[in-house]
């Protein structure tokens, strides 16, 4: 028998995406988990940051995640989890002790002593060895200098991250060298396809770390933080990305657990598809396209699915605005609820309108009476007869149009 993990990440549990709650996605999700772990023979499971969507989450949220790590108990899987930059170390961590006797390792946040980010598992005479890595908050990594500039400080991150993955290979080599390693980390690694829903790393994404950076020293290398699955740079350094989709930029991505299998001293890599429980649709067209699309609509996603309306129009019009409005208010569809929705007017007319006074109605102008209302509400005119002109002149034309067709 060799030696199985199941690599996962951004849980982000208690998220909401504006009026939705991704609970019962999570749920499933957990339900999903378990028969996987299960059915795979899984002996360790990793979760590479972002537990919780909040430092603070709710106590549904942590009722979610205990209720969770009961139901993992009886499967005698191994469990390591660390914290991500949603997650307050404290949060994480105040169970540490009372988890560790049920063998569930958590690392909130970066310890005094590096020796504690250490795992060495047993399984049937093999072993492997965890760096159990958390999200690197910028004090854990550099000492701020009076009166650095923003670039020092960007490049004072960027060696300290690189230089504290650096000590983590060189205790491996130290007391561990010659068994199988993983590393663990949250952080943002140059070159990945970011999603909205990611929070932005240390200060923007040009604190972005280079995958060179954790060396040649471990086998695999278990990302968090990025919610698209991907490969960085090289095969064994991979985000499994989060298990639901979070936001409509995560739309097209297909969600997957990491699966490593020990062979000899090497891991066999591959990744399982994670179902499906909603989509998340973004919807495109004029105001009655969408319509006709949405009365249309059918879904086989356990949960109802989640839309955004992009609605083009050509020329502007209230009439347009009131009908988004109305499908934005609309109750509950048995498939589908509409999250949000934008109208783009492509011709946009500007300061067209007229100002009447109170008991005035439109209709008691003629069209000229009108046109020189609204000139004479624009400051702006000083010679307003050539105006004038040239509007009788379109109104004979169009009169003329009239009277011929
Ligand atoms: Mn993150």
């Amino acid at each position: 028998m060799s030696i199985k993990i199941l690599h996962t990440a951004d849980w982000h549990i208690g998220k909401q995406l504006l009026k939705v709650d991704f609970s019962e996605d999570m749920d499933l999700f957990f339900e999903w988990l378990i028969n996987c772990i299960k059915d795979n023979n899984i002996n360790v499971l990793l979760m590479s940051g972002d537990l919780f969507d909040q430092a603070n989450p709710s106590q549904a949220a942590m009722k979610q995640y205990y209720s969770f790590l009961k139901q993992l108990l009886p499967l005698k899987c191994k469990v390591i989890l660390t914290g991500g930059n949603h997650d307050s170390p404290y949060v994480i961590n105040a169970p540490k002790e009372l988890l560790e006797i049920l063998e569930i390792k958590v690392v909130g946040g970066v310890p005094n002593d590096i020796s504690e980010l250490f795992v060495e598992i047993e399984i049937d005479n093999k072993k492997i060895v965890v760096a159990a890595v958390p999200y690197l908050r910028d004090k854990d990594i550099r000492n701020a200098l009076p009166g650095e500039s923003y670039a020092d400080k960007i490049e004072l991150i960027r060696s300290g991250i690189a230089n504290y993955f650096a000590n983590i290979n060189e205790y491996y080599t130290t007391n561990y060298d010659g068994i199988p390693f993983i590393v663990m980390a949250h952080l943002f690694a140059q070159g990945a396809s970011i999603s909205e829903s990611e929070r932005e790393i240390q200060i923007g994404n040009q604190a972005g770390v280079e995958a060179k950076i954790f060396g040649d020293t471990p086998n695999y290398v278990a990302l968090g933080h990025i919610h698209k699955p991907q490969i960085v740079g090289q095969s064994n350094i991979r985000y499994s990305g989060s298990p639901i989709q979070l936001s409509f930029s995560e739309k097209e991505d297909q969600k997957e657990v990491v699966i490593l299998e020990l062979e000899g001293s090497e891991f066999n890599i591959s990744s399982l598809p994670i179902p499906q429980f909603r989509k998340l649709v973004s919807i495109k067209g004029s105001i009655v396209e969408v319509n006709k699309i949405l009365s249309d609509y059918k879904s086989e996603s356990p949960l109802t699915d989640l839309i955004e309306l992009l609605i083009e129009e050509e020329n502007e019009n209230i009439e347009h605005i009131r009908m988004l409005e109305e499908l934005l208010t609309s109750e509950a569809h048995t498939y589908y609820q509409i999250l949000k929705g934008r109208i783009n007017f492509k011709n946009k007319l500007v300061g067209t309108s007229v100002l009447l006074n109170a008991g005035e109605d439109i209709g008691d102008f003629r069209p000229i009476q009108l046109f020189e209302k609204r000139l004479e509400q624009d400051d702006s005119l000083e010679d307003t007869q050539e105006l004038i002109l040239a509007f009788k002149e379109i109104l004979q034309k169009i009169s003329d149009t009239a009277l011929t067709n």
